[in-house]
């Protein structure tokens, strides 16, 4: 059987091609990575025809055509039980998809004021209110995490999708050196260190195209 095929785009900026990557991983899921420039016209008509809301990342294995995160990390969680992707314990499972859907719906203000980009690095940044209300947010649900399952992950000693969804927040956390308390600095750290990860900001690094208003001078 042909492996699974995950479509996304560029590592060092797209932060839900690293989400939909990093469940794949984890639930130990064999893949090949098909990349697609999302400025090229011809490979924009071309995911159309893959992906019907023209977004990455895009799983399609035996069959299922999977064209959001969430949707792939569940898919994942029922295809690989034992990858334990969602908790065990039914409420902690519950809260888990609470903060997973929480982060795909919501944080608008901190998607938008602060962009996944793994090049850069903006020491002292000047976060505006708006996306410091996120930040807070985040900070509160990561302190409760960690309080309540007792780390090093957000639902204790294994990654789940809680930690997928949240990977692309922990690197804008360090690219805008937003201030952190020690609980969740020593998550961010803990989460850089997964060797998917760090596969993954290798690859992004050594990408050659830079897209220009993302790359903003702070
Ligand atoms: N809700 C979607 C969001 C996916 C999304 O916004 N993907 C971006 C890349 S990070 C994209 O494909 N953008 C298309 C474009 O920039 O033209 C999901 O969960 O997968």
């Amino acid at each position: 059987m042909a492996p699974a095929v995950l479509t996304i785009s560029s590592k060092n900026y797209s932060s839900w091609c690293l989400r939909g990557w990093l469940a794949c991983k984890l639930a130990g899921l064999d893949f090949v990575e098909e990349v697609v420039s999302l400025e090229d016209p011809s490979a924009r008509a071309e995911l159309l025809l893959l992906s019907p809301s023209f977004l990455v990342p895009r799983l399609t294995h035996e069959g299922a055509k999977v064209w959001d995160t969430l949707a792939i990390g569940e898919y994942l969680a029922e295809l690989k039980p034992e990858a334990g992707l969602l908790p065990a314990d039914r409420t902690a499972r519950a809260h888990c998809r609470a903060i997973c859907g929480e982060m795909h719906s919501g944080f608008y203000n901190l998607r938008s004021a602060l962009p996944m980009n793994l090049k850069a690095r903006h020491p002292g940044h000047k976060v505006w209110a708006g996306a410091q209300a996120d930040i807070d947010r985040v900070i509160a649900a990561w302190s409760e995490c960690l309080a309540t399952y007792g780390g090093p992950y957000l639902f204790g000693d294994r990654l789940t999708l809680a930690d997928v969804m949240y990977a692309p927040v922990v690197t804008r956390f360090i690219t805008y050196d937003v201030a952190l308390n020690r609980e969740c600095a020593a998550y961010c750290r803990t989460i850089m260190k997964v060797p998917a990860m760090m596969e993954w900001i290798e690859a992004a690094k050594a990408e050659p195209s830079e897209i220009e208003e993302l790359d903003m001078e702070f």
